[in-house]
């Protein structure tokens, strides 16, 4: 069966699932996305990821033009069309159609887009053996020019990064911010593990609020496992005993190296597996929409 992409209320076959050049996503890279799973046939995080891309929406300025409620079922209903139990979805919200020129009010309404496509962003055997990261030269956006908080289809400071750490042979890139704090990697949220307590960068060092982050707080809380939102420098990094990052699209993958330097406890530590089980539990026994 031919994949199906929702575009403003229509379905359409992949290959005629187009966007007008003049729309100023495209343009300008203006706008706002989400990236969320499909675990069982049913949407994981499913509100705390449409209360993100509205938030997002919101901090720029853009009306999505429907209900949270609505738009949620247009993201069942492609689903749904494109039959699919496991899937990794994708929404894009544009500013839509408009002039030359920065402009957004010049715009028609904004433009909703939702594919449900799959995604693995790493090999199993990374998930076994940690990954191979690099703390880039790139500063994270600072959050009163581009705040990380937001979804924005501005991706080009995350896309630098990961350039360099692909050049560099790396996985993924550690991102410090413009006072040397660690914030974040390129599409993915930063733990580590030092004597048996949990610590991730604060939202105040700039970053994206990962809703898998918000997910492993909670679960580390509910095992009794101490958790500090506390600003980490490189060092922190490197005497970490253990390490992982988290994302939608990653869930929780243990990191093996930092700029070549190995991370104590081998890969992947105990905390990380024990996370990382009750993660799995999370996503293949939740049903609730
Ligand atoms: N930080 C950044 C900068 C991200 O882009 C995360 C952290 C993790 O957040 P969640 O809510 O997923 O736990 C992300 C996630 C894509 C894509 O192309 C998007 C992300 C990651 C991988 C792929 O849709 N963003």
């Amino acid at each position: 069966m031919e994949p199906k992409v929702y575009i403003n209320g229509k379905l359409y076959p992949k290959e005629e699932a187009k966007v007008s050049v003049f729309d100023h996503g495209l343009l300008y890279g203006d706008g706002v996305f989400e990236g969320i799973r499909c675990y069982n046939g049913a949407v994981f995080k499913f509100s705390e990821h449409i209360d993100r891309l509205y938030d997002s929406a919101e901090a720029i300025d853009l009306e999505i033009g429907l209900t949270k409620d609505e738009l949620k079922d247009a993201v069942l209903d492609t689903l749904k069309a494109n039959n699919l139990n496991e899937s990794y979805i994708r929404l894009v919200v544009t500013r839509g159609v408009g002039k030359l020129g920065l402009d957004p009010f010049n715009c028609d309404a904004s433009q909703l887009i939702i594919i449900t496509d799959t995604i693995q962003l790493y090999s199993k055997e990374l998930y076994e053996k940690g990954l191979d990261t690099i703390i880039v030269h790139t500063i994270r956006n600072h959050p009163e020019a581009l705040n990380p908080t937001v979804k924005s289809m501005n991706y080009l400071n995350n896309i630098m990064a990961k350039i360099e750490c692909i050049k560099a042979g790396a996985a993924e890139g550690i991102m410090l911010n413009k006072d040397g704090y660690v914030a974040e990697c390129t599409g993915d949220n930063i733990f580590i593990v030092k004597d048996n307590e949990l610590f991730t960068p604060p939202v105040s060092a700039g970053i994206l609020i990962g809703i898998t982050r918000n997910v492993v707080i909670e679960l580390a809380k509910e095992a009794g496992i101490t958790v500090k939102e506390e600003q980490m420098i490189p060092d922190d990094l490197f005497n970490a005993d253990e390490c992982f990052l988290t994302g939608t699209a990653a869930e929780i993958i243990p990191v093996a190296r930092i700029d070549g330097r190995k991370i104590a406890t081998g890969n992947p530590g105990e905390i990380t597996l024990s996370l990382l089980k009750k993660y799995q539990e999370l996503t293949s026994a939740h049903s609730s929409v």
